[in-house]
């Protein structure tokens, strides 16, 4: 006991003075437990979000919007592609972790259970959506595990560009036809506050905060994230020319942050247990492809294996 307390000791010691935890260094299972959970959801949530936006590559209103879609939703397959294998150096299958995703045993986020019903909608998902997204994963960039902040490093580069991608649909709506302007608004008016839910319940109700906190996996609470997401879309919003869906969003001098209404938890805790409008389509849809893309993985598994052999034989020979 005395051992595992002076593991501890020095794991803590190590997180305090910055230095981050590599896959084959000492951790405590319940960091392993945390980081797995954690990373594996944020995977899923890559990959499920592909989906809304799939809906749009063959309406997309031309070339030129349809390639840059592709190219977003081809990034995002990249980052789940990314987290799933950070997660696979703490030791856990991916195959498992799929499982857990279409069984509904693990998590991805509530937002991607929302439908996407306009063009305008690629547009706030980009602006809204990613927008969240990079607001916290830019603090997950300085993440105490090694794996995980070095794939945040890459997929906040290219979530800027979906993000800023999102805003110029917007930008370009915003000058158009009145159909175009009212078109905008009613996206933003949808998606406002399922993109405030992203961060997560409140402090006071979010379980794993404060121990993720502790030991630097998480850099900033939910509430922090939330309130920095609101104050600098105020901004971008006025250029936009529209209007956020919330009476009492409004700047508050003392404390020197806009306020704004309280979410709708029970909306929120409804999504997440699966009752959201899309979670069944969503979940139909992630299955149906993974038991299509079978023969690609098992096609995969039999060239690696013949090269593997190859290799050895090789290496026989020379030996
Ligand atoms: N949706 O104690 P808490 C993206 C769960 S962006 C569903 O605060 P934690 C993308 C939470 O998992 C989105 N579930 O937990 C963008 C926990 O349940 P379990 C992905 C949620 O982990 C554009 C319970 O509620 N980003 O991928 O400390 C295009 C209690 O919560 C949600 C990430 O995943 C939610 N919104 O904090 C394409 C970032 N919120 O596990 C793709 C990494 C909470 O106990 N993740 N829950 O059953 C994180 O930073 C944290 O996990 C969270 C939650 C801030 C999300």
């Amino acid at each position: 006991m005395a051992d595992l307390n002076s593991l501890e000791a020095k794991f803590q010691e190590k997180i305090d003075n910055e230095i981050k935890i590599e896959p084959k260094d000492w951790m405590p299972e319940k960091y392993r437990q945390t980081l797995i959970r954690q990373i594996s959801q944020h995977a899923h949530s890559e990959v499920v979000g592909m989906l809304p936006e799939g809906n749009w590559i063959t309406r997309a209103p031309s070339l030129r919007r349809k390639v840059a879609l592709l190219a977003k939703i081809q990034d995002e397959a990249g980052h789940g592609l990314y987290l799933y294998s950070a997660a696979e150096t703490l030791g856990v299958e991916r195959d498992d972790l799929i499982e857990q995703l279409h069984t509904g045993k693990a998590k991805y986020s509530s937002i991607f259970n929302y439908p996407t019903l306009t063009w305008a909608d690629i547009g706030a998902v980009g602006w809204l959506v990613d927008g969240a997204a990079i607001m916290n994963q830019v603090m997950l960039t300085r993440t105490s595990y090694g794996p995980y902040s070095r794939a945040m490093v890459r997929i906040c580069k290219e979530e800027s560009f979906h993000q800023r991608q999102g805003y110029e649909i917007l930008l370009t709506l915003s000058r158009g036809s009145e159909d175009q302007k009212r078109m905008l608004q009613d996206a933003v008016n949808r998606f406002w506050w399922p993109s405030l839910m992203m961060f997560g319940p409140s402090d006071k109700d979010s379980v794993h905060t404060a121990q993720a906190m502790k030991w630097k996996i998480k850099r900033k609470t939910n509430d922090e994230l939330r309130q920095q997401f609101v104050d600098v879309c105020v901004d971008q919003a006025r250029i936009l020319g529209v209007t956020l869906p919330d009476p009492n969003l409004k700047w508050n001098e003392e404390r020197g942050h806009y306020d704004f209404s309280e979410i709708d938890w029970d909306e929120f805790w409804n999504v997440v247990k699966g009752n959201g409008p899309c979670n069944k389509q969503r979940m139909d849809a992630r299955i149906k492809a993974h038991e299509e893309g079978a023969w690609v993985r098992e096609a995969a598994m039999a060239y690696a294996e013949k090269q593997a052999k190859r290799r050895k034989e090789e290496t026989t020979q020379v030996a």
